[in-house]
């Protein structure tokens, strides 16, 4: 049965799972074994603001919703469009799986992409036969657009940000411009059972995700958030970020959020006016997992760091990426090795924990150097928080390639088998990638690191320090 005139056609938005790995999906985890898999679908609510008022929007997450496979064909039916969000992992995979089960039961309903892995591959998605429109970039807009064009059934031409198929032909639309994020909604999470998105994280009970800013400023050959944002961002005023932390801290009873932003730190006048007023607010949280540029956290001063650990940061997350300058310039850092034990100096000198990544696996540097160099930067900043290992963690990877980064070209040079389809990436498993030019022998000796390092094996200093010397010397 067609819904009547004044009835609220569904929108059915889709998370599908990031990890498939046995050991993430166990513990629940991420791939860097200290994260909870457990996340708030934010993409997912920055969409649904937009388009709540007029319409009925079912929301499947399916880190929280185990039976997303057996709901959501049930909650397309009658619906008006399936969208699905998806970074470059086996979101892809599920979310294909998924977008198949809802083509072949309702051929004409359309499917919509968006987030990371399509905005920055929206060719190769769309050549996938069970989706029709890619939403490129920043979502908001563009979707709220598409959805009343199709409930009018009227032609998608015209707006810009959106990939789309006619019968087999591909038509990409001018790009759109990235607009700034307050002048949205703020995000209704009473759209999920919010209950379910709480998790423990380090010292709190109830850890939310949020996030106050979108978009990078910076250029790194690795990553992809300059193709999928331009190198642009935009932060929420300081107002707006205290005040919405404010309502969620008192109406789920939230003690810790963890940041989501990309880069937090970038405007650093916005930062300390929202520091000053979450003084002032004095709402009893902390904010972990707040994420920093090492250039320009090791720059940013005592001021605004006392200030910020007042205002409730327990945690920061710096991407160091690597021990290696050669491999950091690789890596269009824009940073020094020295700056990593200053920024470690920083934090331990207003009392901020540490949560910082390391990468192993760049193309086109001496892999030897590379490994030893950046193990021993790891060991420097474990002995540096050597009394009070509870307060720091590294998540060390591999070199992971994503679509239209310049170190993915580097890589596809250097042996890297493209990925020409999303069904490549979508079953590529990133989970620890070994590329072509990172020889066995380093692989395994950074693996077994990582599983010795003192948060994943449990060990103390001393016991460490003597693992440490004998990977070490493995090595020279
Ligand atoms: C939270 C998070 C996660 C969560 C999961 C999030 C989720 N969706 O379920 C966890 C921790 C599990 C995770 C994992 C990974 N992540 Co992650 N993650 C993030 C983070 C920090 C925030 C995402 C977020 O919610 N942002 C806020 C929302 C509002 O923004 P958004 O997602 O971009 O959504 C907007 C648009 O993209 C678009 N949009 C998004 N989805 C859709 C869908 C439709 C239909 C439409 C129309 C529009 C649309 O509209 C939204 C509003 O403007 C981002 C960095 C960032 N700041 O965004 C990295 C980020 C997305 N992750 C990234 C990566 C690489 C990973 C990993 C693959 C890393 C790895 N190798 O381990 C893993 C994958 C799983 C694994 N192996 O563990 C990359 C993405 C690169 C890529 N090409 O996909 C990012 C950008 C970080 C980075 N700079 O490298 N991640
Ligand atoms: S690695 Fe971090 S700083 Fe560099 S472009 Fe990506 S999000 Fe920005």
């Amino acid at each position: 049965m067609n819904p009547g005139f004044n009835e609220k056609k569904t929108i059915v938005l889709f998370n599908p799972l990031p990890v498939k790995h046995p050991i993430a999906i166990q513990n629940k985890k991420t791939t860097s074994f200290q994260v909870p898999l457990v996340n708030v679908p934010l993409s997912l609510l920055a969409l649904a603001r937009m388009v709540r008022d007029d319409f009925d929007v079912r929301i499947f997450n399916a880190v929280v919703d185990s039976d997303y496979i057996e709901k959501i064909p049930d909650a397309c039916k009658d619906a008006l469009c399936l969208a699905v969000s998806s970074m470059t992992c086996y979101q892809i995979r599920d979310g294909i799986n998924v977008s198949e089960a809802i083509k072949r039961r309702y051929p004409s309903l359309p499917v919509i992409w968006g987030g990371y892995h399509p905005s920055t591959e929206p060719e190769q998605t769309l050549k996938n036969p069970f989706i029709d429109i890619v939403i490129r970039g920043q979502g908001e807009l563009t979707f709220r657009e598409v959805v009343e064009k199709l409930r009018h059934n009227a032609q998608l031409d015209g707006i810009p940000g959106i990939s789309y198929k006619v019968g087999n032909n591909i038509f990409h639309n001018p790009e759109r411009r990235f607009e700034d994020i307050n002048l949205f909604p703020r995000l209704d999470y009473d759209l999920i059972d919010v209950e379910r998105h709480i998790k423990g994280y380090k010292f709190g009970k109830r850890c939310l995700d949020y996030y106050s800013s979108q978009g990078c400023a910076s250029g790194c050959s690795f990553c992809s958030e300059p193709v999928f944002c331009g190198r642009r961002w935009s932060g929420l005023v300081p107002e707006k970020a205290a005040s919405e932390l404010e309502y969620l801290a008192k109406t789920y009873d939230i003690d810790t959020f963890m940041i989501r932003d990309s880069d937090f730190f970038l405007n650093v006048g916005r930062v300390k006016k929202m520091f000053e007023l979450l003084i002032e607010k004095d709402l009893n949280i902390r904010l972990t997992s707040v994420n920093g540029r090492m250039d320009q956290f090791s720059r940013i001063g005592d001021d605004v760091l006392a200030l910020a650990r007042r205002a409730g940061i327990h945690e920061v997350f710096i991407g160091f990426e690597s021990g290696y300058q050669d491999a950091l310039d690789a890596m269009g850092k824009r940073a020094r090795v020295s700056q990593i034990m200053k920024c470690v100096d920083e934090c331990i000198k207003h009392d901020l924990d540490l949560r910082g990544s390391f990468m192993i696996g760049v193309p086109g540097v001496d892999v030897k150097e590379e490994v030893r160099r950046t193990l021993a930067e790891i060991h420097r900043i474990i002995c540096a928080y050597r009394d009070r290992l509870a307060h720091m963690d590294i998540l060390l990877s591999f070199f992971t390639p994503y679509p239209h980064t310049e170190l993915y070209e580097t890589g596809v040079k250097k042996g890297l088998k493209p990925l020409d389809t999303l069904e490549d990436w979508g079953d590529f498993d990133q989970f620890d990638f070994k590329a072509p030019w990172l020889p066995q022998e380093y692989f395994d000796i950074v693996r077994e690191f990582r599983a010795g390092m003192p948060w994943n094996s449990g060990c103390e200093f001393e016991e460490w320090r003597k693992f440490y010397n004998v990977i070490m010397q493995r090595i020279s």
